[in-house]
């Protein structure tokens, strides 16, 4: 393979003295500040360090609207230049070693090589995706009503055999976990049979868990509306829980956050979740109307730090079966796919951090007392807290940038790889159009 342009650490370790002496006295002032709250800064360091969420390999491509593409420079046109662009992001902000695939997006024709390719890079592979959402070419049943749900039991077999595909491909490059996400659903009222296609969707999705290996899981993925407009097969998450319920004890429930009508309780949700044992991971990402898969943050940080609250409280009373995947479902269409990738990694470390610093016995005692402003105002306190130096000390120290975004740009990494990936006349990179 031809040598392509990699960001060095050396560089990085040039863009970071420019920033450190900042750091350290913001970081210092911190220290002081927490300290009086009886808060180590130490601990929330190691915090941040230890933080991991996966890099969708769709994302690292520009997405785009039902109405157009606008496909950016020098894009990934590959499976193995999307992982050159997740080893980049991984590079930078050190909180990203995994890339979560698409199949057959990123079906590998050797997938050793692959494996290889990504370990040397320092990554490994979270959850598979498969994908009965679209029509492959060459595919011999349509997926245009229904793919695990479809009345027509050879279309079904088609989607169960290429779910099992996946995890076959999984396996090789070392996944141990399984998405099923469908598209299945209706336009119309009396379109679609609603027991009778859950009851066949349950049918196909137990083929599916039996070919599962003991130490794999599965996530069930939810979503209330869209591509299908009136009603949805796996439409929330209740219907996930029964779902992953029936299935077995290897099956859970997955929230994507835009997979919600706005203004729902998701935090909420994964409390319940919590609480049944039952909570896969997520996919993380915004929105303001729908599935927008707007950059993580970016519209409700406080819902964010929110879920990241129950998510904490959950790690810190070791809450049973509590294992969350924790992955970034995102699309860009108007800002560089890598980039959002980084923000977005950096804003979950802030929301986990920042959920680690309220005062949870003070939080209990308000709740007891029947004290809702002071239960308001501790999570507040937590959530007003700058926690930013935190961070960049946590990348540094793990040979990251302080400025990821900064150091990214400075390295001129995009306009190398604009030279180097010349748009091949008739290929798109593969994902959502
Ligand atoms: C869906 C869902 C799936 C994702 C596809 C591309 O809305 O979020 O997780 O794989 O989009
Ligand atoms: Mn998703
Ligand atoms: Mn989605």
């Amino acid at each position: 393979m031809a040598t392509h342009f990699e960001i060095d650490n050396s560089f990085i370790a040039e863009q970071n003295e420019k920033a450190h002496a900042w750091l350290e006295e913001d970081y210092e002032h911190l220290t002081k500040k927490l300290r009086r709250q009886n808060v180590d800064i130490e601990d929330l360091v190691k915090r941040a360090e230890a933080f991991r969420v996966a890099v969708p390999s769709w994302g690292v491509g520009t997405g785009g609207t039902r109405f157009a593409r606008f496909p950016g420079t020098g894009e990934p046109r590959d499976i193995y230049e999307k992982l050159e662009d997740c080893g980049t992001i991984f590079k930078l902000v050190r909180s990203t070693p995994a890339v979560s695939l698409h199949i057959p997006w990123d079906k590998p024709d050797d997938a050793t090589q692959l494996r290889d390719f990504a370990s040397a890079r320092g990554l490994s592979f979270d959850a598979m995706n498969s994908n009965t959402f679209q029509d492959q070419p060459g595919q011999e049943h349509s997926y245009k009503f229904g793919s695990l749900t479809h009345p027509d039991k050879a279309t079904r077999d088609q989607a169960v055999a290429h779910n099992i595909d996946c995890i076959q491909i999984g396996q090789a490059l070392g996944s141990k976990a399984h998405t099923v996400w469908i598209g299945d659903g209706g336009n119309f009222p009396g379109q679609q049979h609603f027991r009778r296609t859950l009851e066949r969707y349950l049918e196909s999705m137990r083929e599916i868990y039996a070919a599962l290996p003991n130490d794999w899981r599965m996530f069930i993925e939810h979503k209330f509306y869209e591509p299908a407009f009136y009603s949805t097969v796996i439409n929330d998450w209740g219907t996930s829980y029964y779902c992953a319920r029936e299935l077995g004890p290897k099956a859970f429930c997955l929230v994507d956050l835009g997979h919600h009508a706005p203004n729902v309780n998701i935090e909420m949700i994964v409390a319940r979740l919590i609480q049944f044992g039952k909570l896969a991971g997520f996919h993380f990402n915004d929105s303001k109307y729908g599935d927008d898969d707007l950059d993580s943050g970016s519209i409700k940080p406080f819902q964010l730090f929110l879920i990241f609250n129950e998510l904490v409280e959950a790690e810190l009373s070791h809450a049973p079966n509590f294992s969350p995947a924790y992955m970034l479902d995102q699309s860009h269409n108007v800002t560089d796919p890598i980039e959002s990738l980084m923000m977005s990694g950096v804003e979950l470390v802030r929301a986990h951090v920042q959920a680690h610093l309220v005062d949870r016995d003070a939080l209990t005692e308000a709740q007891e007392k029947c004290d809702p402003l002071q239960a308001l105002s501790i999570l507040k306190q937590a959530f007003t807290t700058d926690v930013s130096p935190i961070l960049a000390i946590a990348r540094e120290r793990s040979g990251g940038a302080i400025d990821p975004i900064d150091t990214y740009r400075a390295s001129g990494y995009r306009q190398r790889k604009a030279e180097e990936r010349p748009v091949r006349k008739g290929v798109a990179a593969s994902g959502i159009v």
